[in-house]
């Protein structure tokens, strides 16, 4: 049995999507960031900090996307995500991995200026600039990276494709991707993977955003 506790737009889909990936179709529990859903004993029992993704497998449950993620390519055989120790590639899936979380941290942190403040008027128009340049810098890097290959490891897809995939299409959401051509072909082209697809299919409808682009205030 994989049960997934999930949040329907949120980090939960990097696991979701690696595990259809590898031909999982887990059992997904869902909750909300709004709804108290991840303010309850049970769920503190899963996932200290009541964050999602958790997921209960092994006989086991582990938090923190990233390390499911190297978890699951550790644990799981012949799906080529995620370069073998002392393969030089490696070092490199493992800075992506974690970059991804970097990302994550800034898109959060404008869902929390933008989405989920209950008092707009608490809202700090220099924090939201702060971060929507640190996320456009952070994602200039990802552009970089991409100069002369489809994925982020030059050998091909792999599982930090994955971990970055989510942050994208929520970047979207702050950072005009115009001004990067090589970033929105690589979110299309990872997109368009089956397994993203029925990955999403399987996730539902995300309840974070109402509409395509946010402004900062006074735009
Ligand atoms: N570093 C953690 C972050 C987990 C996290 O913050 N998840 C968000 C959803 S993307 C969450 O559960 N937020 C609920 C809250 O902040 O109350 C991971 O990668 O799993």
């Amino acid at each position: 049995m994989i049960r997934l506790h999930s949040i329907a737009g949120s980090r939960s889909f990097r696991v979701l999507w690696l595990l259809h990936e590898l031909g999982e179709d887990p059992e997904v529990i869902r909750y909300g960031i709004i709804n108290g859903s991840l303010h309850t004993e049970e769920f503190r029992a899963i996932s200290p900090a009541r964050r999602a993704p958790a997921l209960e497998i092994d006989g086991r449950v582990l938090f923190e996307s990233g390390a499911i993620v190297q978890y699951l390519c550790e644990t799981r055989d012949g799906h080529g995500l995620m370069p073998a120790l002392g393969d030089p590639e490696r070092a490199d899936w493992l800075m992506w991995l974690h970059y991804s979380e970097t990302l994550a941290c800034h898109i959060q942190n404008l869902n929390m200026q933008h989405l989920f403040l209950p008092d707009p008027s608490s809202r700090s128009v220099t924090v939201m600039g702060l971060e929507t340049k640190r996320l456009a810098i952070t994602l200039q890097g990802v552009e970089q990276a991409l100069q002369g290959h489809d994925y982020l490891l030059p050998s091909g897809f792999s599982a930090v494709d994955i971990m970055m995939g989510f942050t994208l299409e929520s970047a979207s959401h702050y950072v005009r991707f115009d001004r990067f051509p090589k970033l929105s072909a690589y979110r299309d082209r990872i997109a368009a993977r089956p397994a993203y697809r029925s990955a999403q299919d399987a996730e539902g409808p995300q309840e974070f955003y109402d509409r395509d682009f946010y402004e900062m205030p006074g735009e």
